[in-house]
């Protein structure tokens, strides 16, 4: 559906509102920062789905662009999810989020953090927002924003709260936590207040979702009769892991399936390197051998061979009680359902910090034990057949990137490497090895896969 045909169907049908659909609007007990659709189809929905939702809802303020908390907030927070699996769709109303601000709305954010009522701060604000170096202007950056309204709750006297990271990072409440100190050492006494009154959890999250296009909303509006343009479509698989204290309480998530545990990190590194991993490995080979979308990098043996040499590799790290071939079957399966178009180019951004987290533990770990780790090798040797074919990519590192991606050889190699790790990338055999696989992305799809190597080079035969 075009916009046009959308912008049609917006005036002959009635604005998805808490006035068309009645839906309750539970007391706001929950801030999230990173107004985005993965926040709509996970932490909303699990908030919607526990047992004492009527108690629990949600102020979320948007990212970077105004967009999500106006939409949003024209529909009285409002808005439909879609569960579309291998052979069909099921549309459910989501209501938890019951208001909508704009990220820039400084003011608001003050108030509800600094609220008796919150006890919870959850955020989804990309994992590249969390490499602050403690300089610049607080009010532009998410983190920044968080501590300045830490600042008034304290001034306000306000109990105890928790700060849920929602972001693909390993130990994300670690992490949080530290870049949050950092930054509040500007003010005199917060880091303290902070350290006694602020618990950081951590979690990992999952649930794949796709940034919603046109057609999407032309769907919902065809099959609900309403306009609704903050429609999410998402897969029926969830998952959340959580581990930390909740010291003013929180919504009974485990109703609806969250799981939590004492110790975090096997599941993080379940989910980083396997599910993460291998959408890093799909997205820059995929984009680079001409593919779309993970379902169709899946369907070409050169990524998809990529992906379960990768696997084999993470799981030598991984602990067999986690039920890792179970795990991997099922994403084999949820990767390859076609009915969620998830875009590679989505994947694709941020992956100098991407690659931190999802290449490089495994690489670290596999020679440790004495082996060349090419899996983990191979994913970044995609990013860098990737770069090689585009200068429209996102990164945090876009300048170093551009600078690095005009030398030639291997000392582009070493220098697109040294973005990732300074010390991998003095290891000439390593830089050698990266270029070898690289060549390997390029090799035509193939009609038998069975004669090629991982590498995807004609195997010499027996
Ligand atoms: C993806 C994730 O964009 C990406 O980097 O790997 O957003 C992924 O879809 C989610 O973590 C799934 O839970």
């Amino acid at each position: 559906m075009t916009s046009e045909v959308v912008e049609q169907t917006a005036a002959a049908l009635p604005l998805l509102t808490r006035g068309l659909r009645p839906f309750p609007a539970p007391p706001v007990r929950i801030v999230h920062l990173g107004l985005g659709a993965f926040h709509r189809s996970h932490q909303a929905w699990y908030t919607q789905h526990a047992g004492d939702a009527g108690e629990w809802g949600i102020a979320a303020f948007s990212g970077r662009r105004p967009d999500a908390a106006d939409t949003l907030s024209a529909q009285d927070g409002l808005f439909t999810l879609v569960q579309r699996s291998g052979d069909g769709d099921a549309f459910e109303l989501v209501g938890s989020i019951v208001e909508a601000v704009d990220g820039a709305n400084l003011q608001r954010l003050k108030e509800m953090v600094a609220s008796r009522q919150t006890s919870v701060i959850t955020l989804t604000i990309t994992e590249a927002a969390y490499a602050l170096d403690g300089s610049g202007a607080l009010e532009s950056s998410p983190l920044g924003r968080l501590v300045l309204a830490l600042g008034a709750r304290r001034e306000a006297g306000a109990a105890p709260v928790a700060i849920v990271s929602c972001d693909n990072l390993a130990h994300n409440g670690a992490v949080t936590r530290n870049a949050v100190l950092n930054l509040a050492g500007r003010f005199e006494g917060l880091p303290d207040w902070i350290g006694a009154n602020v618990s950081f959890v951590s979690t990992s999250v999952d649930r794949i979702t796709p940034k919603p296009t046109t057609a999407d909303l032309g769907l919902v509006a065809d099959a609900c009769g309403y306009l609704d343009a903050a429609a999410v479509v998402t897969e029926p698989f969830r998952n959340w892991v959580l581990s930390g204290d909740f010291p003013a309480g929180r919504p009974r998530w485990e109703d609806a399936g969250a799981v939590f545990v004492d110790d975090i990190e096997p599941y993080e590194n379940r989910k980083l390197w396997l599910l993460n991993g291998a959408h890093s490995i799909l997205a820059y080979s995929g984009l680079f051998r001409g593919h779309r979308t993970v379902a169709e990098a899946l369907s070409d043996p050169i990524c998809r061979d990529a992906v379960e040499e990768f696997w084999d590799e993470a799981a030598r790290h991984l602990p067999a009680s986690l039920g890792i071939p179970e795990y991997r079957a099922a994403l084999l399966e949820r990767f390859g359902n076609g009915r969620i178009a998830h875009h590679l180019a989505q994947i694709a951004m941020d992956g100098t910090t991407k690659l931190r987290m999802r290449a490089l533990p495994v690489l670290a770990a596999e020679r440790a034990a004495g082996r060349p780790g090419d899996g983990a090798a191979r994913m970044i040797a995609a990013w860098l057949a990737y770069l090689s074919t585009t200068d429209g990519f996102q990164d945090p590192l876009a300048a170093d990137i551009n600078t690095a991606n005009a030398l030639k050889g291997s000392k582009r190699t070493a220098a697109l490497v040294a973005l990732l790790d300074p010390d991998l990338a003095g290891d000439a055999g390593l830089v050698f090895r990266l270029d070898a696989l690289r060549a390997g992305f390029a090799t035509a799809f193939p009609a038998d896969i069975s004669a090629l190597d991982h590498a995807g080079r004609q195997g010499s035969g027996p």
